[in-house]
């Protein structure tokens, strides 16, 4: 048996590029999707959280390609990342992190996605950020995308609608194979597959009211992204030598409120529909039997060509990750008390506590998701992200102190150290936004996810300063002793 984490566990950090880097116009990047979300720093919380005030529509789209006030825009200018990765890595250096997770925009590759040659400049930037990153004793965990394509590509081809971008996405990767091969660790084709279904502007950049048949062509651009997702698998496998090339979802663990057999019926449906179809196609290299009975109930016809299903099945991903942040309740019971989470609205669990934005915080979920995951596929599995958004302050004395941060994180670690003891394969975790950055979903700097403190405000006004909260001592002393002091 197991005894705890392996030797020298992955203990690493996450972030993503349109959260963090800022400089959106520098360094020969295009605008991409991220660019074009807008957010009012003068919204109420009840404002922040209406999700029409977030959604993005045709003439709010419009209206941003040519918006010059970037304030409004956060994505925009992130914690500006781009110029001050050197400082932020030699802080991760300290903190002693083992991997660095973050995305590589590919707008800063190919500024309109469809260029004949790729941009010199951007790539020099990643050679730059994952040269400093080994420097400094961590390996690197690439994701291609988290959510954001160039601007071009939507206009000029509905995005992941036409098959061409698949062939734009797959020259975008073997540039990033061929140039940075050698500097990333585990790569990882794209951030959080199920959110083409649960946030669709994210996920595969559809803008809602454009589209006659909103729930088909969702699904028809997740075809076409499990096949460049596939293709992506070949060209690394071609290209790198050992090439560690990943499936990820965003978990939504979910437990029947009830033993009623409807109940426990409902949540299969829901991890089937929610989690394991993503996972399911990536690892297994197929389109599970369960969503025919599915698509046919909800008049779903996806268009596939010839020769698709032979792509999926040669190119399964070598590991799979998820983000774990919260667990749900599955139940036929419509009345059933309802909460917030990321990408979801769902149903209540009586026994959990939840986040100042309603995510319920369940850590022993993260062992039961990790189990479920070996179990399934007996791969190596991946914690890409996992963490706690909350307000915090900078006290009188000068320190930001994050209790609920430490006690969570602890929580957490604990239990991911319970799957290793079950022998569940763990390469990984990789706090989320280990130093703070813009939330994704709100798109405020009010929600926070560091053990770093970043001196900046929902209108992207501060000085910019980073400061270690009191989480930051207690996660270096964790990976110090491999996750065995988490007191
Ligand atoms: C995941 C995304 C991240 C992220 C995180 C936390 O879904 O991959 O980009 O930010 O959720 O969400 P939020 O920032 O909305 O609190």
């Amino acid at each position: 048996m197991r005894k705890g984490f392996p030797d020298n566990f992955l203990f690493g950090g996450a972030i993503a590029a349109s959260q963090a880097d800022g400089a959106f116009d520098q360094g020969g990047k295009g605008m991409d999707t991220q660019d074009l979300r807008y957010f009012d720093a003068a919204w109420t919380k009840e404002e922040r959280a209406d999700k029409k005030n977030k959604r993005i529509n045709h003439e709010k789209f419009q209206k941003a390609l040519n918006d010059k006030d970037h304030e409004h825009y956060p994505f925009r200018w992130g914690i500006d990342f781009y110029h001050t990765y050197k400082e932020d890595l030699a802080l991760m250096e300290e903190l002693g992190l083992r991997v660095f997770r973050t995305s590589i925009n590919w707008a800063r590759i190919f500024p309109n996605g469809d260029d004949e040659e790729p941009n010199e400049e951007g790539i020099q930037f990643y050679i730059d950020l994952f040269t400093e990153c080994h420097k400094r004793g961590m390996k690197v965990f690439a994701t291609i995308l988290h959510y954001n394509i160039p601007v071009n590509l939507v206009l000029k081809y509905g995005g992941w609608k036409s098959r061409k971008t698949i062939d734009f996405y797959v020259k975008y990767v073997e540039v990033l194979f061929r140039r940075l091969g050698t500097l990333v660790d585990f790569w990882l084709p794209f951030n959080e597959f199920n959110a083409g279904r649960f946030n669709p502007y994210n996920g595969v950049c559809l803008v809602p009211d454009e589209e006659e048949d909103f729930d088909n062509a969702v699904f028809q651009c997740l075809h076409h992204q499990f096949i460049a997702n596939a293709l992506t698998v070949k060209k690394a496998h071609e290209i790198i030598p050992n090439a560690m090339v990943g499936g990820m979802i965003a978990r939504f663990t979910t437990y029947p409120a009830t033993c009623n057999p409807e109940d426990v019926m409902q949540m299969i449906h829901d991890d089937q529909y929610s989690n394991f179809f993503y996972t399911d196609v990536m690892v297994r290299g197929y389109y599970p039997e369960y969503m025919d009975r599915y698509f046919e109930q909800c008049g779903i016809s996806i268009k596939k060509e010839p020769g698709d299903d032979k792509i999926l099945a040669e190119n399964t991903v070598d590991f799979v990750s998820f983000s774990y942040y919260m667990s749900l309740v599955s139940t036929v019971d419509q009345d059933w008390e309802k909460t917030s989470g990321n990408l979801v609205t769902g149903n209540k669990n009586p026994y959990l506590k939840s986040s100042d934005w309603g995510w319920q915080i369940d850590p022993i979920g993260l062992r039961i998701s990790l189990n479920q995951m070996y179990d399934r596929y007996h791969i190596p599995v991946f914690v890409a992200e996992n963490g706690l958004g909350a307000y915090d302050s900078v006290s009188e004395d000068g320190q930001v102190h994050d209790p609920y941060r430490i006690e969570y994180m602890k929580a957490h670690i604990e239990q991911l150290k319970e799957a290793c003891i079950d022998g569940v394969d763990v390469l990984g975790y990789t706090a989320w936004g280990i130093i703070d950055i813009v939330s994704c979903g709100p798109m405020e700097m009010s929600k926070r996810y560091g053990v770093i403190y970043v001196d900046l405000d929902d209108r992207g006004c501060g000085t910019g300063q980073r400061r270690k909260k009191d989480s930051f001592a207690w996660y270096q002393k964790c990976i110090r002793t491999n996750g065995e002091d988490l007191a």
